[in-house]
């Protein structure tokens, strides 16, 4: 049977061959940095030079980065699809966006995007973002890069519990399974009734909840998921 509502969790695997750092894998993001200091809010208030210029670093990465041939299949099949087709996403490049999808949530939050502490005003973050630096809407020097941290809130659970409630397909790309609440997405759709496929370059950690599993370089293996759905 032709699922008709598709929710899509990707995360830092997809945008691997764009060049972006995953977390976890060899050389990843969190061998280089600590989590602690600079994907929490405790690490922030110590240190918010670091933090910026952990951020300012991946900010000028994924400026010079491209959308690879599985964002690009993400985008068409939102495009071709006849049915829903919602893309939610624990990356906070904008690599899908720039790849033409348009019905994305940013779970975690957008490294395009500042946010200030104090007012909650949100603005298109600069290339560079200095640790001070005034809030345009009410001046206080508490401006933060708009991302959710370790302990914080994700964005827009209430609907993507919506999403993963109604859905007939759940597919997770490129991620380790290895943060919450976003790896207990598969369990949701599951209860939901809906079909479950994950595809990334090595089992997850929570590989053995899916009805299928493709592991292979997303940019094989998303291009071939998705001619298989539009066929
Ligand atoms: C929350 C944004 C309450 C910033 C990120 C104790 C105290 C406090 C909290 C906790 C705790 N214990 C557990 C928690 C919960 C915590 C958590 O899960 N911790 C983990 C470490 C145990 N979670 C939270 O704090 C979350 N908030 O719980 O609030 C709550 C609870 C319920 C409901 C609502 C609220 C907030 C978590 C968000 C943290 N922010 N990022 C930034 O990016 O800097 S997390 C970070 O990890 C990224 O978002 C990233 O996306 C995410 C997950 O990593 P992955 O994307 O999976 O990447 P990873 O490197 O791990 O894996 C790469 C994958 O790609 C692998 O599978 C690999 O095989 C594959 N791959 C590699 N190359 C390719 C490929 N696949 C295909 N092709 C390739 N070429």
């Amino acid at each position: 049977m032709k699922p008709e509502k598709i929710v899509i969790l990707t995360g830092a695997g997809v945008s691997a061959e764009s060049g972006l750092g995953t977390f976890r894998d060899a050389g990843g993001l969190w061998s280089e940095y600590d989590l602690q200091d600079v994907a929490t809010p405790e690490g922030f208030a110590r240190d918010p030079v670091l933090v910026h210029r952990f951020y300012n670093a991946r900010r000028a990465n994924c400026i010079a980065a491209a959308p690879n041939l599985a964002h690009a299949a993400l985008a068409r099949l939102e495009q071709e699809f006849p049915g829903e087709v919602t893309l939610v996403t624990q990356n906070i490049d904008d690599l899908h966006e720039r790849a033409g999808s348009r019905n994305v949530i940013h779970m975690h939050g957008e490294l395009m995007r500042a946010l200030c502490a104090a007012c909650d005003h949100r603005w298109d973050a600069p290339p560079e973002m200095a640790a001070g630096a005034p809030c345009p809407a009410c001046q206080a020097p508490a401006t933060r890069p708009d991302v959710v941290w370790f302990g914080e809130f994700p964005y827009q659970m209430e609907r993507i519990g919506t999403l993963l409630a109604q859905c007939d397909l759940f597919a997770a790309i490129g991620t380790s399974g290895t943060v919450y609440p976003a790896a207990g997405f598969v369990a949701e759709a599951r209860m939901a009734g809906a079909a479950t496929v994950e595809l990334t370059l090595e089992p997850s950690e929570v590989s053995g909840q899916f009805d299928t599993r493709q592991h292979g370089p997303a940019t094989e293996t998303v291009p071939a998921w998705v001619e298989g759905l539009l066929a």
